[in-house]
């Protein structure tokens, strides 16, 4: 490792002319980042040797994480933190002439995720290295990631992700550890030595080859593997070619490839696409095939040692994309071990965990049992076998209570369940949130938790506080440690000593201080990006997330254009300056999110150029919303807004992203909201609106008619109106599908029904906001409190609770 700028300097400039043939001088930004990451991969390569080794010795547990989605982002300055080699090596590089931020800049976002999902599974892998935990992630090597964002006259245009353009630098390719996945074909029983043997046949295969890469931890030895699985095949058509038709000869071979080419980019918006199951199969396969292989190899191959497999190995699925894992292990297990039913039944459950994070109906998983039974004829005789056990099961215990039991079918109504099988094959199913966990075992999984009660458990989400804190925000991280030292990196809930100095004048300034520099950064950024100016000493009120109808970026606008209309009626009207801030992508089939994209930036084109408001308000959307841009937004924000429709979030984690870093939420009582405002009081958070309880009771028993928020408040029926009588300088019919979310639809999230409440939290905000030393007071008690919102507290709770995993302690050599 590097101990000194000198030793640094020496070897970077070597490493760009054994990779380059090149001179400092003669190379290029990306020549530098490529060499830079080249350097410390090797520091990286040698922990990893020794971490694959030691694990293979020691012969702990160890958890795999299975995830359709990693988002990571950026690795080179969170690796360089990790390593702890960020001040050395950006001193070094500014002696040299190169600003570290800029070679950072270099790297494309590996975008392998939609939101929150994705995000949540980067963190974990984050947190385990960093806790010393034996955890690796499984996932798919999407060639095209989430797309990238374009504003083309207030529309969101989506322009295809290339990120592996110029190579990932974090990767190796393991063709030696590559496995097949089958796909289609029949599959018939036959009877082998008095043991039914199942045969595939006709399949098609699909080579499976793995791209590792390396996730390190913090100040640890740990490097774990975050394993992603590309499709690829040596099948060519020759006979095809020979003949001359080339274009077939290549088609059969992309038909295949196409498995890992594109992430889906829909977030909690099914599309129910073939070629989504295909991934779905193909990553859980190829993953548990080289689990089960690792396994044999260090624990022998026989079926008795196979059927101990929970012992050693702790397989999680991240919703239940990957829940295809059960019947795919029962396969292993039977088809190709040679285990009964029952052991492998036992051995599977035991080994397998579900997290649930939605509870949106539409966004609930169910497969067309035609479907799975032609691209998967094995898993569907599996799923088949499981359902019929379970069904027989629930009969034994609720005799006769047919509607019951066709209500937790795995199959029914045509329909392959994924949750159901989910949770009939787990050990564990986890919420994300307190009040989501509950939820969950009241309502959406009542049955199933009379069923199996100690299966449920929560887990409140958490973030990396070293991506989102002290890697984001460098200043606030700096003034952190001045106060209360640097304890805090490893044991977050430190944070906690931050408390005594929220009132403190001093330490209020330079909080101040560090969000104006930020502010001024994003600032820049939003001139040299859109030519927008912002007032740097207004409010920065964002809102940062995918749009969906019941995370209210609707309501956000509508208080806008009403606040907007008090101005243009009273331009003297007092209120504090703000700049409100929105980012987000919608999916690409989701009409209603893309009208709302569409209605933001028509009113922060009315707004922005309306000089008789005296730039008062300003509305801001940031185009391409991803996590290096979180990174740029979360530390300038003033206020965080968290408004979704109470009971429909199930956690969040952006929240806790713009609570580290001292922003103040507005927030309804949903998800992780209430456990934030649990942590900083009443008095450090605005809080409006329904509750999960009240929404619930109006989805159950009705008794919300939007007619009458519309005729009794005059405020709500004009910008209601507004969306659609002219007011806005777009066609007539450009909103009607926002106008009839709320008024046809009766207001299904209940935008309008809170709307008063959020006007006048929004009111709040800005008094709290006037008196400077009580908002500071307010930005430090975030901080402060925000340890608990830590993943590495969130993944111990899951290594200790769920995974039964514990540290491995690794030696350098
Ligand atoms: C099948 C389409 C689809 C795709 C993605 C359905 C559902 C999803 C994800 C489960 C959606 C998602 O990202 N959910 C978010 O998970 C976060 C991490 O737990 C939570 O913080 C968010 O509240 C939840 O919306």
């Amino acid at each position: 490792m590097f101990t000194s700028k000198e030793e640094f300097k020496e070897a970077f400039i070597d490493k760009l002319q054994t990779l380059f043939g090149q001179s400092l001088d003669e190379s290029s930004q990306t020549d530098r980042y490529v060499a830079l990451s080249a350097l410390i991969r090797d520091i990286i390569n040698k922990r990893w040797y020794q971490s694959n080794k030691q694990y293979k010795q020691c012969k702990e547990k160890q958890v795999y994480y299975f995830s359709m989605e990693f988002l990571l982002g950026r690795l080179l300055g969170s690796n360089l933190f990790n390593l702890g080699l960020t001040d050395v090596c950006s001193e070094a590089l500014t002696e040299l002439g190169i600003d570290l931020n800029e070679l950072e800049a270099v790297e494309q976002d590996a975008g392998l995720g939609n939101g929150g999902l994705g995000r949540l599974a980067a963190c974990f892998l984050d947190s385990l290295a960093s806790l010393q935990l034996p955890g690796h992630g499984t996932g798919i090597r999407y060639r095209h990631g989430m797309f990238e964002q374009k504003i083309v006259n207030g529309y969101q245009i989506e322009i295809p992700d290339n990120w592996l353009k110029d190579g990932y630098v974090w990767e190796t390719r393991k063709a030696d550890r590559a496995v097949t996945v089958k796909f289609g074909g029949n599959v018939r029983l036959e009877s082998q030595g008095g043991r039914l043997v199942a045969i595939h046949e006709n399949y098609e295969p699909v080579l499976a080859v793995p791209y590792d890469v390396p996730v390190i931890g913090a100040n640890s030895g740990t490097v774990n593997t975050l394993r992603l699985w590309s499709a690829e095949t040596n099948y060519f058509d020759f006979p095809s070619f020979s003949k001359g038709d080339f274009l077939k000869a290549v088609e059969h071979k992309y038909s295949l490839e196409a498995t890992s080419q594109i992430l889906y980019p829909d977030d909690n918006y099914p599309e129910g696409k073939t070629l989504r199951l295909k991934q779905q199969y193909f990553f859980v396969s190829a993953g548990l095939q080289s689990i089960v292989r690792r396994y044999k190899r260090t624990y022998g191959g026989d079926p008795s040692v196979l059927a101990k497999i929970y012992e050693k190995v702790a397989v999680h699925i991240n919703d239940t994309h990957p829940a295809l894992a059960v019947p795919e292990l029962m396969r292993i297990l039977m088809d190709e071990e040679g285990l009964g039913w029952d052991e492998a039944w036992n051995a599977t459950t035991k080994t397998i965990s579900y997290t649930n994070h939605t509870i949106l109906p539409e966004a609930l998983e169910k497969w067309p049992v035609d479907l799975v039974q032609t691209l998967l004829p094995r898993m569907y005789m599996i799923i088949q076998e499981i359902n019929e056990r379970f069904c027989a099961a629930l009969w034994d215990r609720y005799p006769g209570d047919w509607e019951r039991i066709r209500a937790m079918a795995i199959i029914s109504d045509g329909y392959v369940h994924m949750a159901h099988l989910a949770v009939t094959g787990s050990h564990s199913v986890n919420g994300v949130a307190e009040v989501h966990s509950n939820i969950l075992k009241k309502e959406v999984m009542a049955n199933f938790h009379q069923f199996y009660p100690h299966r449920f458990n929560n887990k409140t989400n958490g973030v990396t506080h070293r991506r989102w804190l002290a890697k984001a925000n460098p200043g606030l991280a700096k003034l952190i440690t001045q106060a209360i030292g640097p304890g805090w990196l490893a044991h977050p809930t430190e944070l906690a000593n931050l408390h005594r100095y929220a009132r403190d004048p001093a330490f209020q300034s330079s909080i101040k201080a560090v969000k104006q520099a930020n502010k001024e950064r994003l600032a820049k950024y939003i001139k040299d990006k859109m030519d927008i100016a912002v007032d740097v000493d207004s409010i920065f009120d964002v809102q940062a997330k995918r749009i969906h109808a019941y995370k209210r970026q609707t309501l956000n606008a509508l208080h806008i254009l009403d606040l907007y209309n008090r101005l243009k009626a009273d331009p003297g009207l007092d209120i504090t300056p703000r700049t409100f801030i929105f980012g987000g992508k919608a999916a690409t089939g989701y009409y209603l999110a893309k009208r709302i994209i569409k209605l933001i930036n028509t009113l922060a084109d009315v707004i922005n150029n309306d000089r008789s408001i005296g730039g008062k308000i300003r509305v801001v959307f940031l185009e391409n919303y991803n996590v290096s841009l979180a990174e740029l937004i979360m530390p300038a924000a003033d206020v965080s807004e968290q408004i979704s429709t109470a009971s429909r979030e199930a956690s969040g984690t952006g929240n806790m992203k713009f609570m580290m870093n001292g922003a103040v939420t507005i927030g309804t009582l949903d998800g992780a909201n209430i456990e934030i405002r649990d942590e900083v009081g009443d008095d450090n958070i605005v809080i409006f609106g329904l509750t999960a309880d009240e929404v619930l009771s109006y989805y159950k028993h009705g008794g919300y008619n939007v007619l009458d928020v519309y005729h009794g408040n005059p405020r709500v029926k004009m910008i209601v109106d507004q969306l659609v009588n002219g007011f806005l300088p777009v066609s007539p019919d450009e909103f009607d599908s926002i106008y009839h979310s709320l008024m046809r639809a009766n207001d299904e999230y209940f935008v309008l029904k809170d709307f008063a409440a959020y006007a006048a939290a929004q009111e709040k905000i800005d008094r709290l906001y006037r008196d400077q030393s009580r908002w500071q007071a307010m930005a430090i008690n975030n901080i402060a409190f925000s340890g608990r919102f830590a993943s590495d507290r969130t993944v111990s709770e899951y290594a200790i609770g769920i995974w039964g995993i514990k540290p491995v302690i690794i030696r350098e050599s």
